[in-house]
């Protein structure tokens, strides 16, 4: 984490907008929120020294919660804005924030290179396992056999494992958590934006609306028993092997990131820069 000027006694309050949020009351997101405003203050950041960044979606909506920097982007998009944005600026502390359809299916190409590069920054995903914007349309990690008015009898497709995708292409640390455990979610965060490198964090949080069904959640997550691993292959195995519901740290790797390979702070010109792509 690059080194900030702290404030003195912050409190979640501190990272909380003027803005009400427009979720469906019971989302998942409000906790998410919770948390990522929890994890700041406890971090001591300042707000102005923060980024928050993210594309289209419910979950996507975030930054304006905030009173962090933010970006509400196109959608799939984010993680390329938040690693430009890194890489321009690698003082800042930034998240990226979205759902699983804006990071998984239109923005999955980003995310795998997200973690391949393994740039600092913490990318937080929302997974309620279904498109909750545009109502309801099944998304990558959506069970083959849930059944809806838009995808009668299931869609029928093996859902993407984005723990384990993240591992296989380089993120340097992976966690799970439920909104419902605010404090447990504010944890990870913590650790994760602490963790040099590409942080992946993804937050079961049901959506209600769509998936009313995900209310059953609380009674299905539990904590990992075991120390996470820097191990990719194990922590591979294990999460392949566990029911999707195992929360904690399960991966913590020491991958140098990007900013260390490549030296930090390097700045160029840009009357330079634009004088060269002149035509
Ligand atoms: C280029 C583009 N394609 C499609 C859309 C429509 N769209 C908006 S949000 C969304 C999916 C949202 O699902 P997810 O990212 O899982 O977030 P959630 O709403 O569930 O939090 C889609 C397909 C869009 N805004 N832009
Ligand atoms: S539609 Fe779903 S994800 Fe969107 S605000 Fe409502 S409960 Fe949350």
């Amino acid at each position: 984490m690059a080194e900030v000027k702290t404030l003195e006694a912050p409190s979640p309050r501190d990272f909380k907008s003027d803005l009400k949020p427009v979720w469906c009351p019971g989302c998942g997101d409000f906790s998410v929120l919770g948390s990522i405003t929890t994890a700041l203050a406890e971090l001591k950041l300042r707000p102005e020294n923060v980024a928050v960044i993210s594309g289209i979606g419910c979950s996507s909506r975030i930054p304006a919660y905030t009173t962090a920097y933010g970006f509400h982007g196109v959608h799939g998009r984010a993680l390329a804005l938040g690693t430009g944005l890194k890489v321009a600026r690698p003082d800042l502390t930034v998240l990226v924030t979205g759902g699983d359809g804006d990071g998984f299916s239109i923005g999955g190409n980003h995310f795998l290179h997200a973690c391949r590069r393994n740039i600092d920054l913490t990318y937080i995903v929302m997974d309620n396992r279904v498109y909750g914007m545009t109502k309801g349309q099944p998304s990558p990690t959506t069970e083959p056999d849930w059944d809806s008015a838009l995808a009668p009898g299931g869609t029928g497709l093996r859902p993407f494992h984005p723990l384990v995708i993240a591992l296989a292409s380089g993120a340097n640390f992976v966690a799970r958590g439920f909104s419902g455990d605010l404090a447990g979610s504010a944890r990870l965060i913590v650790a994760a934006i602490e963790h040099p490198g590409f942080s992946f964090v993804e937050i079961l949080s049901p959506c209600v609306t769509f998936r009313p069904d995900e209310r059953q959640w609380k009674t299905m997550v539990h904590a990992a028993t075991v120390a996470p691993t820097g191990d990719p292959a194990r922590a591979a195995r294990r999460i392949m092997t566990d029911d999707g519901f195992t929360t904690g740290i399960l991966y913590r790797g020491d991958r140098r990131p990007f900013e260390a390979v490549r030296g930090a702070g390097e700045s160029v010109d840009p009357a330079a820069l634009e004088a060269a792509f002149a035509l």
